[in-house]
């Protein structure tokens, strides 16, 4: 079983990249921040709760998010493993993945992936995204600045926890998204 964990400030390509490697290592994708989009679409109770958080720049409580998660595990169940994007965003989240992993599985994860990207070219890209996106989060320059604070305050410290286990990776994010599929690749074989 391969879990990968995709890491980094928003905009980073996480999501990008996801789709490619899904494809490369039978092994699916699960963004947090495509399970609340969609339940906002859906507008569940769930949906209308991370929205509030989401609309402005801010991280969805953690235990909202982790139940969320394990729900969508349980109903897609794959012995290959999973990519996880956007997940995990806090320590506690971090420690709590770590159990899920344990508990359901056996397993643990087995590679983090950091991609490095400057702050201005962040706020850039996802100004470019707002203006097909339609997310109300990638419109407005003050909540993407705001949601790359969240990411210093409370995301940045997770590198800490994956470092200790030795699963720590980091990988240059500007680039070609061929090159940065290439390298990431690279850093997944050789854990492989
Ligand atoms: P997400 O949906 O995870 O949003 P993101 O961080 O913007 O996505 P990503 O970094 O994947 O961006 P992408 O690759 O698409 O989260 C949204 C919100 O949901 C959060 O703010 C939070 O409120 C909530 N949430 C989600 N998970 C949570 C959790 N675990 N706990 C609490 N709250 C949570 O790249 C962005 C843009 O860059 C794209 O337009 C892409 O085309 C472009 N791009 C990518 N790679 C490029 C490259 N190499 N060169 C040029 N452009 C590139």
């Amino acid at each position: 079983m391969l879990n990968i964990v995709l890491f980094g400030p928003p905009g980073c390509g996480k999501g990008t990249q996801a789709q490619f490697l899904e494809e490369k290592y039978q092994t699916p994708q699960i963004s947090t921040g495509d399970l609340f989009r969609f339940n906002l679409k859906q507008e569940t109770e769930l949906g209308q709760l991370a929205k509030t958080f989401m609309d402005n720049g801010q991280l969805v409580p953690d235990e909202v998010t982790t139940n969320m998660l394990c729900e969508h595990l349980d109903n897609h169940p794959n012995p290959h493993g999973y990519i996880f994007d956007g997940y995990p965003r806090t320590t506690t989240q971090a420690q709590k993945l770590d159990v899920i992993l344990a508990e359901k599985y056996n397993k643990e994860v087995s590679i983090t992936v950091a991609l490095v990207v400057d702050d201005e070219l962040l706020v850039q890209r996802l100004l470019e995204r707002g203006k097909t996106s339609g997310r109300a989060d990638d419109v407005d320059e003050s909540i993407i600045r705001n949601r790359i604070k969240e990411y210093y305050a409370k995301t940045a410290a997770v590198a800490e926890h994956y470092k200790a286990q030795g699963k720590w990776v980091e990988i240059d994010g500007v680039g070609t998204i061929e090159d940065i599929t290439a390298k990431l690749c690279a850093a997944i074989n050789d854990v492989l």
